[in-house]
């Protein structure tokens, strides 16, 4: 296997992650690379150690991959709260540890699950910190198909060039809710994350975006294969922007 550099950074958040999982911890089980590298790393333990988990999946993606892998998968009418969230994430803002999400398509199961883990652990390369809010990621939007070109420009008088995300054939690409997504890029430099987080959710025709203010436990920064730095949300929010 020819692994990247990217990829070594990716491993290593991700198996300091799944290092942090005892037995007997219901999971959110996140989505996209850096995740698959925490599922494989979670199915080893499972094998090799009898680690007794139960996970929720934010995707189809995710829940089919860990079927693959043998690791127990739980519902949310089974389950009230998660021990533990992991997740990837787009950008990541040093200090406030705000969060883009949704590159992947996964946003709102993302953000149910995490809204329900006691402790949602972010893990990422460090090509994903920003000291400049949508310096790194555009702001994924979900939005119901029926009438998307007019949220759409509901979108823009918002103050951003919302894209429609479409998949390889050039068809809109459908999330796993069986929605659309825009990619809002150029949002005016120094937006409060939080008040546009707020516009959007308010948009008619909007379901949720991708902007994860205030829920972040920690989050787990691969620097070098061997070196992670770890991150607890800070304060001073107002100094980051
Ligand atoms: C999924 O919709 C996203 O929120 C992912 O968490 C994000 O895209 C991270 O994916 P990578 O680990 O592949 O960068």
């Amino acid at each position: 296997v020819n692994e990247t550099e990217w990829d070594r950074l990716k491993r290593a958040a991700a198996e300091a992650a799944v290092a942090e999982v005892r037995s007997g911890m219901r999971l959110g089980l996140g989505t996209g690379s850096t995740i698959a590298f925490a599922l494989d790393a979670l199915a080893r333990r499972i094998r090799e150690e009898g680690l007794k988990v139960a996970g929720i999946a934010t995707s189809l993606h995710t829940e089919a991959r860990a079927n693959q892998l043998g690791i127990p998968l739980t519902s949310f009418a089974e389950t009230e709260m998660l021990d533990l969230a992991i997740d990837g994430a787009d950008e990541v803002l040093e200090g406030p540890l705000t969060l883009i999400k949704g590159l992947g398509g996964a946003l709102v199961r993302e953000r149910i699950v995490a809204a329900a883990a006691r402790r949602f652990l972010v893990i990422v390369d460090r090509s994903k910190l920003s000291n400049r809010f949508g310096s790194r990621a555009p702001v994924p939007v979900e939005v119901v198909q029926f009438g998307h070109e007019s949220t759409a420009r509901r979108l823009a008088a918002l103050g951003c060039r919302p894209v429609l995300r479409v998949d390889a054939a050039g068809a809109p690409a459908v999330t796993d809710g069986g929605n659309v997504l825009y990619d809002c890029h150029d949002f005016a430099a120094g937006a409060d994350p939080a008040t546009l987080a707020h516009g959007l959710r308010q948009t008619t025709g909007v379901i949720d975006s991708g902007i994860f203010v205030g829920m972040v436990s920690e989050a787990l920064v691969a620097l070098t294969p061997t070196e992670i730095r770890r991150l607890i949300p800070t304060a001073d929010i107002e100094a980051k922007l």
